[in-house]
């Protein structure tokens, strides 16, 4: 097969560029507004334009989701808008949605695949080349050190059909066994909490309850920074809502809550039990729900008795007149919806901590029903889909590995022989890590996700990637800090560049578009795997995935019966014609011309996907943080979300001049103008930042948002990881990126030349 790098747009790519289709849900055209074209972004000037030169696709950020208004010129996007008519987000958007088509026109874009060669040089070479390239350099890491000696590391930020073709082509055709993705390091706990609790990893939340709770609390979460479109939803709320948040820094979100529990760090499951044990002593027990749709009640209040508020208050460095009152609000409170992210996620016992979040949302009765839920907020643009379709630690469609049933039927679905698909998981992200420093692992095929920057503890992370004999790097941009260590970079469109669907955080499958022509001869993602499979030989294998939407009706086949079950869906247009569509949409829903509803959620019946349909109330026991703070190195350093305005490593947001107005471009650390004082340090002073593990070089920033003994760092600059702890949660192996000791010292001028 020859891949055309001239793409011109297919039949049904032209129809989706047509505005016919996509306009039936707009309002009257004189509401839009739009800008000049090449005059996109914030600030510039508004103009009206005719109807038919705009088509509408899903933001390609965070999880949010928001739909984006396209301005086409000759099939070319222009400018954007954020969508008055999509559910999501009503009109509004942030500034990475507004810059969305600028960080596209990029030099730092890979345009051409590069192999490096014997002198070491990254060298321009054709697709051809490059296809042959990567199956000769695959193939004979695997002849050498057997099939299992290669894996792939792949994203959140990819599009389901994508991530589906990737995940088949590796584990059925290639027969790669290990792989994961960035999404641990993200939202593997919320799966396994949601998993062991109700059955099945299924956040029950439509993005309606936020304006229909009475009272939300927000744990580890900043939704001000991370998803400030959700949190401009929750200013909507006509309820009054007491918003509670539970962070040990005073973030925007704490500043603009009712009530803020500023505890100590990695105190929130002794809190939370604290919490359950007086919900259950003052008898806000909903206990009809308790008794007809969980398992375990007797065995959390045994365990949760032991909690008790004094002690627990003390040791977080808490009021228990605080603790109480949030009590008293969550137990009076009619629609209570608990929000977590990922200051739980990111934790040592994250999975035990989101489940103490679902036991007090069950114990409450405050789950399916408006307002209410126990609601892990997702990370990036498509993790939904990643924890659906990526075939890496559930077999395709969010199926077992382990079941011969499940296993069957998924080869039906594909067409593919049974045997082709393996009996067991994949290793998790850290043992692939651990399989490359002891040798186990010697290709690694990295899409679409930087580990050299954003992968915890980075030690020597970036010599175990000189150490591969053949590893592949499948970015937009070939200026990542994973490129700089790649034999081969395959080049990537991006997001507005190729089509597909991503999942929000309220399980809402919504479009990507193309409305751009990729640079150069990047190629989608989807192309590039289609390049792979029939160079690899595994061209009749695959013969059916033509397209995304091909590949989308396969997808469909596979989720039959699951709870996240999609047959009812009519294929793109549908999704486009009702504002997206939540799973799950059955054929059976659908039955009868019914369309789906805007917003659904789950357990309105109380029923849950466990085989008695209970919901499972899950407790453990307390552990300690391994890295304490101490006198040598008396910070505890968190880390996290720096501005609205920053993506995680910066390949994209870095590309805007607009987007770096917008935030400091140099790294910087947050901490406690009383430490500042002790330490002589002030406001703007560079200072350097050490653990046990590496040291980094910031400018101080003394703000009271951080508590005194704590510091803060954005993950956007590259050495914050040189700081961080190698540790994990033991159910979900999701690393513990906020809690590792530091000192800070002044770095005197005399010290730089
Ligand atoms: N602008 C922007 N938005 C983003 C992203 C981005 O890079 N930039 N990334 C997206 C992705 S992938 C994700 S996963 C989300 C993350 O979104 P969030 O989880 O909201 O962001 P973080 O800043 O990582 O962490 C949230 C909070 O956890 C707190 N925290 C730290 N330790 C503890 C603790 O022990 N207990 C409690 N209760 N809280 C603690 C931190 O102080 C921080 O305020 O954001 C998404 N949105
Ligand atoms: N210390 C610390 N570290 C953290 C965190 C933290 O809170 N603290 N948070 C963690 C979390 S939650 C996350 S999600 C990770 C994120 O970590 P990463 O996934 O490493 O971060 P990104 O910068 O989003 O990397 C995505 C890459 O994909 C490329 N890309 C974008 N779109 C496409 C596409 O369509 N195709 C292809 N092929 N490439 C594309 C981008 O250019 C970029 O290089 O970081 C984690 N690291
Ligand atoms: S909130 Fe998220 S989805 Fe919405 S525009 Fe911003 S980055 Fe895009
Ligand atoms: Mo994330």
């Amino acid at each position: 097969m020859s891949i055309s790098t001239d793409e011109v747009p297919s039949e049904r790519e032209k129809r989706f560029q047509l505005p016919t289709l996509l306009q039936r849900r707009t309002g009257p055209m004189t509401r839009e507004l739009v800008l000049h074209p090449g005059e996109h972004g914030l600030g510039m000037t508004h103009d009206s334009m005719s109807a038919d030169t705009t088509t509408t696709a899903t933001c390609g950020y965070c999880a949010t989701g928001c739909g984006l208004r396209l301005h086409l010129k000759d099939g070319e996007a222009v400018g954007l808008t954020p969508e008055t008519n999509y559910p999501v987000n009503l009109g509004m958007a942030c500034p990475k949605g507004w810059e969305a088509l600028r960080v596209l026109d990029s030099a730092e874009r890979a345009t051409q695949p590069l192999l490096r060669d014997s002198g070491g040089e990254l060298t321009p070479i054709t697709w051809d080349d490059a296809l042959t390239s990567f199956c000769e350099g695959m193939k004979s890491v695997q002849a050498k050190h057997g099939a299992e000696s290669v894996a792939f590391l792949s994203t959140g930020q990819i599009a389901c059909e994508e991530m589906a073709f990737l995940g088949a082509l590796a584990r059925f055709g290639m027969g790669i066994r290990h792989c994961d993705g960035n999404t641990r390091q993200c939202m593997a706990t919320a799966v396994t909490a949601y998993k062991e609790s109700f059955g099945f990893d299924a956040p029950p939340y439509t993005y309606d309850d936020f304006e229909q709770s009475d009272c939300m609390v927000f744990i580890g979460a900043n939704p001000c920074i991370g998803h400030p479109i959700m949190w401009e939803r929750v200013l909507r709320n006509p309820n009054n809502p007491e918003i509670i948040v539970i962070d040990p820094r005073r973030t925007e979100t704490a500043a603009a809550a009712t009530q803020h529990l500023q505890l100590q760090p990695k105190n929130d499951l002794p809190l939370l039990y604290a919490i359950a044990n007086e919900l259950i002593r003052r008898d806000y027990v909903d206990h009809d729900f308790v008794q007809n749709h969980t398992h375990g009640f007797e065995s959390l209040r045994d365990h949760v008795s032991t909690f008790e508020l004094e002690s627990v208050c003390q040791n977080a460095g808490l009021s228990v007149d605080a603790v109480s009152q949030a009590i008293e609000s969550i137990g009076r409170g009619n629609a209570v919806s608990l929000w977590w992210t990922m200051g739980v996620n990111q934790s040592y016992q994250g999975t035990r901590t989101a489940q103490a979040i679902i036991n007090i949302a069950l114990l409450t009765g405050n789950i399916g029903r408006p307002g209410t839920g126990a609601n892990s907020i997702t990370g990036q643009c498509n993790a939904m889909g990643s924890r659906l379709w990526s075939n890496t630690t559930n077999l395709f469609g969010h199926h077992s590995f382990e079941s011969d049933a499940d296993r069957a039927k998924v080869a039906e679905a594909l067409d593919i022989p049974v045997e082709r698909i393996p009996t067991t998981t994949s290793w998790k992200y850290n043992r692939i890590i651990e399989g490359i420093r002891n040798g186990e692992i010697k290709g690694l095929w990295v899409v679409a996700t930087n580990p050299a920057h954003s992968w915890i503890d980075q030690g020597d992370v970036r010599e175990l990637f000189d150490q591969l004999d053949f590893l592949v790097v499948q970015d937009m941009y070939q200026t990542t800090e994973t490129c700089a260590h790649a034999d081969l970079i395959l080049p990537s469109a991006g997001w507005g560049e190729k089509e597909g669907t991503f999942i929000n955080s309220e399980r809402r499958y919504g479009l990507l578009k193309k409305v751009r022509h990729a640079p150069g001869q990047a190629l989608a993602d989807f192309q590039i795997f289609r390049g792979i499979a029939h160079r690899w030989g595994l061209g009749d294998m695959f013969a059916e995935w033509t397209s995304p939407e091909a590949a989308f009706r396969i997808m469909q086949r596979a989720s039959r019966n699951q709870p996240s079950d999609i047959t009812g869906i009519d294929g793109y247009e549908q999704i486009d014609r009702c504002g997206g569509i939540q799973w799950p949409w059955s054929q059976e829903q659908a039955d009868g011309g019914f369309e789906p509803e805007q917003q659904r959620r789950l357990f309105a019946d109380g029923h849950f996907f466990h085989d008695d349909q209970r919901a499972r109330l899950i407790v453990d026991d307390i552990d300690l943080m391994p890295e304490p703070a101490d006198e040598d190195f008396p910070i505890v350093l968190l880390t996290g979300r720096g501005t609205v305005s920053q993506w995680h490593t910066q390949t994209r947001t870095r590309q805007s001049p607009l987007l770096r107005s917008l935030y400091p471009n140099q790294p910087y650390i947050e901490m406690n103008p009383r430490d500042g004082d002790a330490l002589g340090i002030d406001h703007g002073d560079l200072v350097r930042v050490q653990s046990r593990r590496g040291e980094a070089e910031a400018t101080a920033c003394l703000t009271h948002s951080v508590q005194s003994g704590q510091a803060f760092m954005p993950m956007h600059y590259d050495c914050t990881n040189r700081l961080t702890l190698s540790h994990f949660d033991p159910h979900s192996g999701q690393p513990s990126y906020k809690d590792c000791a530091v000192r800070i010292v002044p770095v005197l001028s005399s010290d730089h030349v």
